[in-house]
């Protein structure tokens, strides 16, 4: 914000990290009260507000929150990190402090309070203006059905305010109404749910409704207000099952001035069932074995809070990898959509076979680890079903399942023949071995001479890759004598087979 005095000499008298100065307006004392915008204001506003049919009229409601929208974290007014809107405010000295920033709320009209303590801010989408004190705190002075307020101006001892989407001039006076009210944020139940009760903190005469729907604005296919009948503060609410709910508090003047300080509604989602996402299977001979878990005091347990309260991370402990002689490992990932604990039932069967059969019921982990060895050599597959049950009652868990790819199991060692009696021509000597795998297919093979080192072979056709090779070894022999030569071929998981021939010269 620059000041230019009459010779056009500019003077910097504020530069802010934001990204525009959208509005200044000055207060009595002199202060200048400066509204910066973190976005433009034009991209901040939404393309259009429903259009709502009844006449608008005056409002006037004092309110803190919605309980259902999360509390900001709290940090430094003077902090501009992701802040949307902040208000300066530039002394008369030419001192400057950030009076008030914000990162959820975005601002586009200002006027400077007459008497001297801070400003009102009008929104640029929600249609609603704050008073923000020049202690820094804000108090939701009026909610409006428009979108953005695009003015605020005080003529006499009135007030008025404009807005757009749609066009409307507010008035607002220094009397109190007969009569006001206060539509809250559209809760999200994430699923269809049934409504328990809604509790209120109040004074005076306070009455509570509430509407509901599956569509998150509320609009013509919503249910009708219904009054939530209560002498008490608290009441069943009677609007219909569904995704949405939004409540609305009518605040009417009488002996004692109404306030309304705290709402809450108590739900039950309907239970989405879990899903069973990706099952990854392991190479042969490698097994999951499970970590030791965080332990978690069994008094926290035991009262139902969230570990995370106490700082004990709530992610499950992943398994260590080991070898493990013919393991087979399987590794899923699975959600809940209600965030529901899950457990799990692993079935297996052979590739061809009509049933599954189970194989553990009821496991925690999200990994399992079969023993090869228990099973006959054959092709298989796994279905891990997730269940909601820890927390559902019997008979209203839910269920996800997922069938795994084919995988081997093949603990059988290739079988390796001589198939003739060696060749010998000159210091030139040929030996050739067949060899085949039942269960699976060969994939390497190598050769030693007399108890030498292993060297490798290829397979005749050039690759090991099929459950019946032929290995033919060129060997020279220089001196005469014996000469031992042992043929050593391994399968897809890892058996080795072997055999022998003697070539004498
Ligand atoms: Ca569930
Ligand atoms: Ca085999
Ligand atoms: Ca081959």
């Amino acid at each position: 914000m620059l000041k230019f005095d009459i010779h056009g000499k500019p003077f910097a008298l504020l530069d802010s990290p934001l990204r525009e100065i959208h509005e200044l307006v000055i207060g009595p004392d002199g202060s200048i009260y400066v509204l910066a915008l973190g976005e433009s204001a034009s991209a901040a506003t939404p393309a259009a507000a429903t259009a709502n049919p009844a006449a608008p009229e005056s409002k006037t409601v004092s309110a803190n929150k919605s309980p259902f929208t999360p509390e900001p974290p709290q940090k430094s007014r003077y902090d501009l990190t992701g802040a949307k809107s902040a208000v300066y405010r530039i002394l008369p000295d030419g001192g400057t402090d950030v009076l008030w920033t914000s990162t959820t709320i975005a601002g586009f009209s200002l006027y400077a309070h007459q008497t001297g303590n801070g400003v009102m801010l009008g929104t640029s989408d929600k249609g609603r203006i704050y008073s923000i004190g020049n202690d820094g705190r804000e108090t939701l002075m009026m909610q409006t059905e428009a979108s953005k307020i695009s003015t605020i101006k005080g003529v006499g001892s009135n007030l008025y305010a404009t807005s757009s989407n749609q066009g409307t001039l507010y008035k607002i006076g220094p009397e109190t109404v007969a009569e006001g009210t206060y539509e809250s944020a559209v809760l999200d139940a994430k699923s269809v749910a049934s409504w328990g009760r809604i509790w209120w903190r109040s004074t005076g005469n306070v009455q509570i409704q509430t509407r509901s729907g599956n569509t998150e604005r509320p609009e013509e296919t919503w249910s009708t207000w219904s009054t939530v009948s209560s002498t008490t503060g608290s009441g069943q609410v009677t609007s219909p099952k569904a995704k949405f709910l939004q409540w609305r508090a009518v605040l009417k003047n009488g002996s004692v001035n109404p306030t309304l300080n705290e709402v809450s509604v108590s739900f039950l989602p309907r239970n989405i069932a879990p899903e069973v996402l990706s099952i990854n299977i392991l190479p042969t001979n490698v097994g999951l074995l499970a970590n030791p878990p965080i332990q978690v005091d069994p008094n926290i347990e035991l009262s139902g809070l969230d570990p995370q309260t106490f700082g004990v991370p709530n992610a499950s402990v992943p398994p260590r990898r080991a070898f493990q002689r013919a393991a087979r490992a399987f590794q899923w990932t699975a959600e809940d959509r209600n965030a529901d604990n899950l457990v799990y039932d692993i079935y297996y069967k052979e590739v061809g076979e009509t049933a599954y059969k189970l194989l553990r019921e009821n496991i925690a982990e999200n990994f399992f680890t079969i023993d090869g060895q228990s099973l006959a050599d054959g092709r298989y597959t796994v279905k891990i079903v997730a269940k909601d049950s820890p927390v559902n009652p019997a008979g209203q868990f839910l269920t996800g399942e997922k069938v795994s790819e084919p995988f081997d199991i093949d603990n059988g060692q290739p079988g390796v023949t001589l198939v003739d009696t060696p060749k010998i021509n000159g210091e030139n000597a040929r030996v050739i071995f067949a060899a085949s795998d039942k269960a699976s297919y060969l994939n390497r093979a190598e050769y030693s001479v007399n108890g030498d080192e292993w060297q490798a072979v290829f397979a005749e056709d050039g690759i090991s890759d099929s459950p019946d090779e032929r290995y033919v070894i060129e060997l020279v022999v220089k001196t005469p004598g014996e000469y031992v030569v042992t043929l050593r071929v391994f399968d897809a998981n890892g058996n080795a087979g072997n055999a022998r021939a003697l070539v004498r010269r």
